[in-house]
């Protein structure tokens, strides 16, 4: 989990170094980041939980799960430059993509629109009668929209194998948590669907990866569904278009403090399972798959206007 940790931190760097680098006139990156800093244990613990055969509902924060389910570092550039040969033919870019083959859907812009979909895959899966799961991913602000609650409130009701991983980093775009709920901790609505609900410190992988694997496993018997949130902050702003524009400097010190990637190092330092040695080995490694995946995706073609139409 630490490899992914630190490979989701300096991929999304990497990523918000291109726009904000880039030529305008020439672009890389069409469109925004929208990045995970400060949030990937929640991303990286829970989709840690998933076997092969479950399924992945990410939300636009989830670059870690991308890559814990096998997406290449490859794979993520071409897709964020639009090429060819990227995972959807550059019909699209950045983390609106999904991967069927890697059991990963496709994501819906519309905040909370995943949810039934997930409900759906739930379902399926269910009818055909394999034991699989669906991990359901969205923000605090998402959580707020109807079809949420209609979501969550069928998964229960006909006890589908969905697990709901709610990342609260307490901000929707400019929207601060206060301004959206009068409920102290997200979790608590859980009691009303009638499912169990956990209120999580989203900054800590472990405790995100036990949460969500004994929800996982609650799904897996047929015992339903489950709603994990995991508190964190967003360290940065909504997407690389506009920065840290709404975030409070004081509050972003506090929370800079908390950086789950940082602690998780001294937690394995501590326990004597990662040495300078090894941390630095960890750091090398990412760098060049980083640097060779943007040199490789940089070069690759753009897609072909005629090919847009073309059934895949
Ligand atoms: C139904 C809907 N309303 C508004 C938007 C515009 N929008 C895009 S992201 C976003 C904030 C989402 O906040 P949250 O669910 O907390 O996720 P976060 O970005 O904080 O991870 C909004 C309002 C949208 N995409 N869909």
């Amino acid at each position: 989990m630490y490899y992914y940790l630190t490979l989701t931190r300096h991929l999304e760097n990497k990523i918000a170094y291109i726009c904000y680098s880039q030529n305008p006139q020439n672009p890389l990156i069409i469109g925004k980041g929208y990045l995970s800093t400060g949030q990937e244990a929640i991303s990286v613990g829970a989709s840690s939980t998933l076997d092969e055969g479950d399924w992945l509902s990410p939300s636009h924060r989830d670059m870690g799960a991308h890559l814990v389910r096998g997406m290449t570092v490859k794979e993520i550039f071409l897709q964020y430059f639009c090429r060819a040969n990227s995972p959807t033919w550059g019909r699209d870019s950045n983390v609106h993509f999904g991967v069927t083959s890697k059991r990963i859907l496709s994501f819906i812009s519309h905040m909370g629109s995943m949810t039934p979909v997930a409900n759906g895959v739930a379902a399926a899966m269910v009818y055909r009668g394999e034991k699989n799961v669906v991990l359901s991913c969205f923000g605090d602000g998402a959580s707020s929209q109807g079809i949420v609650h209609e979501a969550l409130n069928y998964a229960a009701t006909f006890k589908l194998p969905v697990v709901f991983v709610l990342n609260n980093n307490q901000i929707a775009i400019s929207t601060p948590l206060h301004e959206q709920t009068a409920v102290e901790h997200l979790a608590l609505r859980a009691a009303g669907y009638g499912m169990p609900g956990k209120t999580i410190d989203g900054n800590n992988v472990i405790e995100v990866y036990l949460a969500v694997k004994e929800a996982v496993d609650r799904a897996r018997n047929g015992e339903g569904p489950s709603l994990i949130e995991c508190k964190t902050m967003r360290m940065g702003g909504h997407g690389t278009h506009d920065q840290y524009q709404f975030l409070s400097k004081k509050e972003f010190e506090e929370w800079k403090k908390k950086d789950p990637i940082l602690w998780f190092k001294n937690y394995l330092k501590e326990k004597g399972m990662l040495d300078e040695t090894g941390e630095r080995e960890i750091e090398e490694r990412v760098e060049r798959e980083i640097e060779e995946a943007v040199e490789y995706a940089r070069m690759q073609p753009m897609p072909k206007p005629e090919d847009l139409l073309k059934e895949r």
